[in-house]
C-alpha cells in the first residue's frame, strides 16, 4: 500500500518535471533587440572621414537574418549593399550571439565619398529566414526597418574632448551647488 503511494507520488513528480521541461521552450517569448549602431557614435564626421555602420538583431535568430543597408547622400544619390546574409557573431561583445551586417562608408562603396557637407541618411531593413526579400505584409518571424542619420561637418568636436568636458561639467555643477548651499546656510544663520 505504501509502495503504491510512493510510486504514485514519484509518477506525479516526474510528470510535473517533464511538463515543466516541455512548457518552458513553448512559452518562452524571445524579445529581439534591433537597430543601427554608428562608430563614431556621434554620427558627425569631418569631410572625407569614414563611418562604420552596423545593423543588427539580437539574440541571433535560429532561421538566420537577411537584409540590406542603403545610404543616401545629401544630393539624393543612393548607395546600397543589396540583400546580404547577416553574420552570426557577437559584434557588440556583450556575450549574446547576434546577427549583424557592418559596412564602412564610403570605403565599402566604390565611387562614394563623404566630401559633401550635409546630412546622409541610412536605411536598414532585415528579416529572418530565406534571403529573398519578403513581399510587403508577408508574415515572417521577425522583420525590422530602421532609419538613422550621419552628418559631414567642418565643426566636429572630437569625442575625446566631449569625454573630458562631461566630468568638468559635473564637477562645476557640484561646486555651484556647494556655493549655493553654503550661502543659503549663512543667510539662515545671520
Ligand atoms: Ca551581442
Amino acid at each position: 500500500m505504501r509502495k503504491i503511494a510512493v510510486y504514485t507520488l514519484g509518477t506525479v513528480l516526474l510528470t510535473m518535471v517533464v511538463s515543466v521541461a516541455f512548457l518552458v521552450p513553448v512559452n518562452a517569448q524571445t524579445t529581439y533587440t534591433q537597430g543601427i549602431v554608428l562608430n563614431p557614435a556621434s554620427g558627425t564626421l569631418l569631410p572625407n572621414g569614414s563611418i562604420t555602420i552596423t545593423c543588427f538583431n539580437e539574440p541571433a535568430h535560429p532561421l538566420g537574418v537577411n537584409g540590406s543597408i542603403r545610404i543616401t547622400d545629401p544630393t539624393g544619390v543612393d548607395w546600397d549593399t543589396g540583400v546580404q546574409s547577416f553574420t552570426v557573431g557577437d559584434f557588440d561583445s556583450d556575450g549574446i550571439l547576434d546577427n549583424s551586417l557592418t559596412v564602412i562608408f564610403p570605403d565599402d562603396f566604390p565611387g562614394a565619398s563623404t566630401d559633401l557637407i550635409g546630412e546622409y541618411s541610412i536605411f536598414c531593413d532585415l528579416w529572418s529566414g530565406p534571403s529573398t526579400d519578403p513581399d510587403p505584409g508577408e508574415a515572417t518571424p521577425i522583420v525590422g526597418a530602421f532609419w538613422q542619420f550621419f552628418w559631414i561637418s567642418f565643426n566636429v568636436v572630437p569625442e575625446s574632448i566631449i569625454g573630458a568636458v562631461a566630468p568638468v561639467g559635473v564637477g562645476l555643477a557640484a561646486f555651484m551647488g556647494y556655493r549655493y548651499y553654503n550661502r543659503r546656510s549663512k543667510s539662515i544663520a545671520s
